[in-house]
């Protein structure tokens, strides 16, 4: 049980990291476009990208599909696993679609 409660604050912890970078990253492009929100299963993961089987976006009109993200640079990862269902939201930059946020659903 104690093992169990390590892991979890570990997670916690890791989210955390990255939602607070991915804020100070938000607040500096939230000017230029709309944030999306959006549902999906993490695919593949790199120091640079997620790949996302994500749900319909109806903001985008968007089918469900499969498709690479930018991640925020010195995103935390550590906790984010292929095969997981994630919530996140991403905002359209200069050079793609770029990830604000990215939570694993458990
Ligand atoms: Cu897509």
């Amino acid at each position: 049980m104690s093992v169990f409660f390590r892991a979890l604050a570990g997670v916690l912890l890791s989210v955390s990291l990255f939602a607070a970078q991915a804020h100070d990253h938000q607040s500096a492009v939230a000017a230029t476009g709309p944030v999306y929100h959006a549902q999906g299963i993490l695919k593949k993961i790199t120091p640079q990208t997620v790949t996302i089987a994500h749900q319909a976006i109806a903001d985008l009109n968007w089918p469900p599909m499969t498709m690479q993200f930018a991640l925020p640079p010195g995103a935390e990862r550590a906790s984010l696993m292929p095969g997981e269902n994630v919530d996140f939201t991403f905002v359209q930059g200069e050079s793609g679609y770029q990830i604000v946020s990215l939570t694993a659903l458990r």
